[in-house]
This record gives C-alpha cells, sequence and structure tokens, in this order.
C-alpha cells in the first residue's frame, strides 16, 4: 500500500503570520538579513554568510553575468545557469569575479594602430569605456596611453581615425605602481580627478587599472557579497552529466559555490555528483543539491554531503512539472516539513545544514512567510527575470513593458543541447512555459524596497534577525474566504490598471 501524507499540501498564499510583541528595538534599521549559504557545525561560522537571504535560478533566463554582479552587489548570490556549455558558463563566472578586484586585469585593451570604428566595436561588446593601449594590444604589454569615451566623439570624427591620434598618450597619465596601495590608489584618483587609475611595473607594463566607481561602490553597497580578494561572490549551476569537464573549469574561473540543478533531486545521481566533487576537491568546494520536497530527500542529500538543500518541485511560475509528471507538493508544507528535518538533523549531528525555498514566490511577502518557515534563503526566478539586469529582452507588449521569461524544462531552453552540441532531438517533452513578466526596472531599486517590506514584517513580529523571525514567527492557515477579505473589496477600484498590476 502506498504512503499517503496526512493533510493537503498548501501553498505561501494560503497562510497569514500573526504579529508578535514589538519593541521600540525593532525597527528597519536594526534588522539584519545575514543568514548562511553552506553547512557549518555547531559553534562554527559557515565559509559563506549571505547579506540578503536572496538567490537568483540558474535559469538562461534570469542569471547571466550582469545579474551575478547586480546581485552580489545588494548582498545576494547568483547562480549562473547551466544550460550553456561548460566553456561560456566559467566564462560568465569569470567575468563577475574580474568584475571588481580592486585592481583589475583590463579585457579591452588596444593597440595604437587601430581604429576608432573598432574601439567603439570592443565597447559595444565588453561594455567598458576605458581602454588601455599597449605597444602589443594585451593587458600586460607596454602602456602607450588610454582611451575613455571622452576622447572621441562617433558623431563628429571620422571613424577611421586611429588610436593613436586621438588617445590620451602615456607622458600625460597619472599611474600607480606595483607597490601602490589599494587605499593609497584611490587616494590619488580622488586628488587628480581621475575615473580609472592604470597600475605599471618596474618597465611600464601594465598590470591593471583601479577604478574610481570600485571605490565608490564600498560606500553606497555596503551589503556587497564580497570574497577574501574583495571579489564579487558568484554561484554556477552544474548537472549530473557533466560534471567531470564542467566543475574544474566552474572553479578555476572562480566560483564560490557550486549547486547541481535539477528538478528531482532525491536520487543517487545527486550522490554520485557529490562524490566525485568530495574525492576530487575535498570539502573546500560548496555544493547545494536538490529538489527535495521532504523530510526523507533532505536527509538523503544531507547525508550525500550537501551544503545546502533546495526545496521546490512544480511551484515555480513558469513550471508544468506537476502537469506533466503528477509530481510535486505544495510549497509552504515541503519548506516547512523540510524544515524540521534540518533542525532534527542539526539536533542529532550538530551539522546546519541550510535550507533554500525555490520558486513559487510570488509576493514580497511570500518571502518573509518562506523565512518564517525556516528557509534560510530563497531561490527566485520570476522576481529576478523582471529586472534590467535580467538576460532577456525587454519588449513592448500592447502598450506595457515586458521581460520574457522561460523555463528550463520549456522546448526554448533545451535548444542549446541541440545547436551547442550539435546532439540530436531525443524523445521529450516540456516541464516549463515561455512566458513574460511585467518589466521592474533596475535591480537595485526592486531588491530595496523588498528587503524594505520584509525588515519591517519582521519588526512586527518582534525580530530583529531570521533566526530569531523562524523562533518567534506565528502563522495562520487562512481560508479562501479571508483570503478575498485580504485584498481591495467591496469597492470599486479607481485605476483600473491597479488589477492587473504586479504587486
Ligand atoms: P519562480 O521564482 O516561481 O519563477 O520559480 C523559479 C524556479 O522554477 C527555478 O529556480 C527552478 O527551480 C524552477 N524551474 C525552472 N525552470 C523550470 C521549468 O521549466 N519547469 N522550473
Amino acid at each position: 500500500m502506498a504512503t499517503f501524507f496526512e493533510g493537503e499540501s498548501h501553498t505561501f498564499s494560503e497562510y497569514l503570520l500573526v504579529p508578535g510583541y514589538s519593541s521600540s528595538e525593532n525597527i528597519p534599521a536594526n534588522v539584519s538579513l545575514k543568514t548562511p549559504l553552506c553547512r557549518f557545525k555547531k559553534g562554527e561560522q559557515p565559509r559563506i554568510t549571505l547579506n540578503i537571504p536572496m538567490v537568483s535560478s540558474i535559469m538562461q533566463s534570469v542569471s547571466g553575468e550582469r545579474m551575478g554582479v547586480a546581485l552580489a552587489t545588494e548582498g545576494g548570490m547568483s547562480f549562473i545557469y547551466g544550460s550553456q556549455t561548460p566553456e561560456s558558463e566559467a566564462a560568465m563566472v569569470k567575468w563577475v569575479k574580474d568584475y571588481k578586484a580592486g585592481v583589475v586585469e583590463s579585457d579591452s585593451t588596444l593597440t595604437p594602430d587601430m581604429t576608432m570604428e573598432q574601439v567603439m566595436d570592443l565597447k559595444e561588446r565588453t561594455g567598458h569605456s576605458t581602454m588601455p593601449v599597449t605597444d602589443d594590444g594585451t593587458p600586460h604589454g607596454k602602456l602607450l596611453g588610454i582611451v575613455t569615451s571622452r576622447d572621441y566623439r562617433p558623431s563628429r570624427d571620422d571613424h577611421q581615425a586611429k588610436v593613436a591620434t586621438f588617445m590620451t598618450p602615456r607622458e600625460e597619465l597619472v599611474t600607480g605602481t606595483k607597490e601602490t596601495t589599494l587605499k593609497v590608489a584611490n587616494d590619488i584618483i580622488w586628488d587628480n580627478k581621475l575615473n580609472a587609475l592604470p597600475i605599471v611595473d618596474e618597465n611600464d607594463h601594465l598590470v591593471g587599472i583601479v577604478f574610481r566607481k570600485d571605490y565608490d561602490s564600498h560606500k553606497s553597497n555596503p551589503d556587497e557579497l564580497l570574497d577574501a580578494n574583495k571579489r564579487y561572490m558568484v554561484g554556477a549551476g552544474i548537472n549530473t552529466r557533466d560534471y567531470a569537464k564542467r566543475v574544474p573549469l566552474l572553479l578555476e574561473a572562480g566560483a564560490d559555490a557550486l549547486c547541481i540543478d535539477s528538478s528531482e533531486g532525491f536520487s543517487e545521481w545527486q550522490k554520485l555528483t557529490i562524490d566525485w566533487i568530495r574525492e576530487n576537491y575535498g570539502h573546500d568546494v560548496i555544493v547545494g543539491a536538490g529538489n527535495v520536497v521532504d523530510a526523507e530527500g533532505f536527509r538523503y542529500l544531507a547525508d550525500c554531503g550537501a551544503d545546502f538543500v533546495k526545496v521546490g518541485i512544480g511551484g515555480g511560475s513558469i513550471c508544468i512539472t506537476r502537469e506533466t509528471k503528477g509530481i510535486g507538493r505544495g510549497q509552504a508544507t515541503a519548506l516547512i516539513d523540510v524544515c524540521r528535518a534540518r533542525d532534527e538533523y542539526y539536533k542529532e549531528t550538530g551539522v546546519y545544514v541550510p535550507v533554500c525555498s525555490d520558486g513559487g514566490i510570488v509576493y514580497d511577502y511570500h518571502m518573509t512567510l518562506a523565512l518564517a518557515m525556516g528557509a534560510d534563503f530563497m531561490m527566485l526566478g520570476r522576481y529576478f527575470a523582471r529586472f534590467d539586469e535580467s538576460p532577456t529582452n525587454r519588449v513592448n507588449v500592447n502598450g506595457q513593458y515586458m521581460k520574457e521569461y522561460w523555463g528550463e524544462g520549456s522546448a526554448r531552453a533545451r535548444n542549446w543541447q541541440r545547436y551547442d552540441l550539435g546532439g540530436a532531438a531525443k524523445l521529450s517533452f516540456e516541464e516549463g512555459v515561455d512566458s513574460y513578466v511585467p518589466y521592474a526596472g533596475s535591480l537595485k531599486d526592486g531588491v530595496g524596497m523588498t528587503i524594505y517590506k520584509i525588515k519591517s514584517t519582521m519588526c512586527n513580529c518582534g525580530a530583529n534577525s531570521i533566526h530569531e523571525l523562524q523562533q518567534k514567527a506565528r502563522l495562520t492557515l487562512v481560508s479562501s474566504t479571508s483570503i478575498v477579505e485580504g485584498g481591495a473589496h467591496d469597492v470599486v477600484l479607481k485605476d483600473h490598471n491597479q488589477s492587473v498590476s504586479y504587486h
């Protein structure tokens, strides 16, 4: 006889938080959202602590290199999508890691005889406008000058003009040496009103560049998630098939954490993948696993040595796994069950394995609910797809700006294998859809508002940390009638658009 789980499985929208006592200390400014990313032993610290409890989904339409930088700037972590070749995924990871390191190696270096047209092409490709000029065009060649967007006017100047004729030449450049500390470099930038300071060695060969924006960035983004070398942290998705090739490339590129990306993770394939990583890299490499939806699945992956466990099957906004395969569980119920198992595991073994709630977050308050139910952090797809920094097109649909958003199980996402690897189309069915989501501007503004809402609700629950929220939260299931009561009701809305806008 099959096993039947007690009760129904529920989603976030079926729960509400009941406020608890809050003191005058419970103000958003006092709330910390720091949370562990990976397993740690009692009394020890996790190797990575996120500054906000958000990671971005391992999806083509969500986590490219720009998302990596934008989310780390706010204190979370992106997991670059794995549905691409190992080489191109590693290149994205490297792009994020190179983005800011105090002294950055130039990825747009010129020679004096290149043309303005080539400069513009390069700028278009890399997005970087400060370009050093070296004798051989390499990032460590002899420094001859620098070109910035202030040195040429595409609308007026001859596009065939040579770099040598419009660059700022070496003799006019202020430079630092290898001995110049980052602090001194920033003082030189400040004193000379520069935007960038080239660093050269004793033979006047370029070492790298310190940018003003990197310095400013520290001041205006106090939550940014940095590694020991002050580079942004970034994660990467892997699969249970090509890990022997993919993992080394990702680690070489500097990935801070890996995550096995699978819609159903209670399987030996995940164990084999983790075992291979442990055999080859020991416990230095952080690797998350999933997805599971019950205590048994959690325990299996925790015993396999997963550094964190992802929860959620079929709850994603673009996911039709439940419809096509009939597997899954209401996200809230799955999360509560798994978090209970995590706490038991901690009691028994003294090892805390963080839980990530993946998919199904629709409203900002769902994130607070997920945290209250025990999640250490959330993985979000639709939420991040709406921002400028997601890799997809912004399109105008019937007068409204939208961003494209498609599931990893959709034919669109799966096509990369056919195109990139030359594989044959095999028998498969879709588990995801291709869709639009309402465009929501910059990630910084969107995340800022969401974080503020989470902190405010936490204050209503008398909690100044996620751990405190999990101890103090009081949750109630709501009837379908009271869900109606929770929205605007029995009034005629003045602005008809309100009924279709994103809340
Ligand atoms: P959401 O945030 O609700 O958009 O859900 C995103 C999650 O959905 C992803 O992190 C992943 O777990 C899942 N997903 C991604 N693609 C698909 C699919 O095609 N079925 N599902």
